[in-house]
C-alpha cells in the first residue's frame, strides 16, 4: 500500500518523516501543501488534518498527523527503526517529546523568526538559547553512546535530526557541540540518507536511493 505525505519542502517535522522513508528504502508520494500562501487553511487540507499543519501521512485509509506520531505509526507498521525491546522503545519516546519540546522548536523557532517573520532579535535569541541548552544535554548524553537510544539509529535520531541540519539557517554554530556533530555525522552516513534541502518542491513520485529500495511486499 502506497504511503502518501503532505508536506513542504522548508519543513523540518516533514523532513522527519521523508528521512524515515530515505533511511527505510521504502517509495512514497510527496503532495506539495503550500504552507505561505495558507495551504493549510483551506476546507480540503482541514478536513484531512483539522490540526491545519504539515507533514500528514495517508496510508489506505489511515490518516496521521503530528510527525512524531507519524514515525511511531511508520515504525510499529514496517517493524523498522522503532527500537528493539521495550526499554528502548520508552527511551525512544522519551527522547521524541524532549527533543521536540526543546530542541527542535527551539532550531525551528528561531529560524522561522530570522527566515520568515522577522521576530526582533531578543525574540531569535531566546529560541538560539533554548535550542544551545538542549544541545548541552544531547551532547553530554552522547558522550556515551553512538545514538540516542538503544545502539542503533531509532525515529528518536530522526525525530532529533529534524531541524539540526538546518541549524546554520537558525542562526546556530554547531562547533561546540562534537559529539553531536559526531553523531549528525553518523546518521548522515546511514544508506539513503539526504539532507533537508533535497526534500521536492511539487508533487512527486520519490523513489529511494540506488541500491536501497525495498520490495513493495516487504
Ligand atoms: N507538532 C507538529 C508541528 C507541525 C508544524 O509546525 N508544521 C508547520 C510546518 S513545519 C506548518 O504546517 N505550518 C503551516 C501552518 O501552520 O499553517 C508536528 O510535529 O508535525
Amino acid at each position: 500500500m502506497r504511503y502518501t505525505l503532505h508536506g513542504n519542502h522548508e519543513s523540518g517535522n516533514c523532513y522527519k518523516v521523508a528521512l524515515f522513508f530515505a533511511l527505510s528504502g521504502i517509495a512514497y508520494d510527496w503532495k506539495q501543501v503550500d504552507i505561505f500562501a495558507q495551504g493549510t487553511r483551506g476546507a480540503a487540507f482541514t478536513a484531512l488534518n483539522p490540526f491545519q499543519e504539515v507533514p500528514v501521512l495517508v496510508h489506505g485509509e489511515t490518516v496521521v498527523a503530528q510527525s512524531d506520531v507519524i514515525l511511531r505509526y511508520l515504525a510499529d507498521t514496517t517493524g523498522r527503526f522503532g527500537g528493539d525491546d521495550a526499554a528502548t522503545r520508552l527511551q525512544v519516546q522519551e527522547w521524541m517529546a524532549w527533543t521536540s519540546n526543546k530542541m527542535t522548536s527551539g532550531i525551528s523557532l528561531a529560524r522561522f523568526g530570522i527566515r520568515f517573520a522577522g521576530f526582533k532579535p531578543e525574540v531569535v535569541e531566546f529560541f538560539q538559547n533554548r535550542a544551545r541548552t538542549a544541545f548541552d544535554h544531547v551532547d553530554r548524553h552522547l558522550a556515551g553512546q553512538p545514538w540516542l537510544a538503544g545502539d542503533k539509529p531509532t525515529i528518536a535520531d530522526m525525530s532529533a535530526a529534524g531541524y539540526v541540519y538546518l541549524a546554520g539557517e537558525a542562526g546556530l554554530d554547531l562547533t561546540r557541540w562534537k559529539k553531536m556533530l559526531a553523531w549528525m555525522g553518523r546518521l548522515s552516513m546511514q544508506p539513503g540518507w539526504h539532507h533537508p534541502d533535497k526534500l521536492p518542491r511539487s508533487d512527486a513520485t520519490v523513489a529511494p536511493a540506488a541500491g536501497h529500495a525495498v520490495p513493495d511486499d516487504d
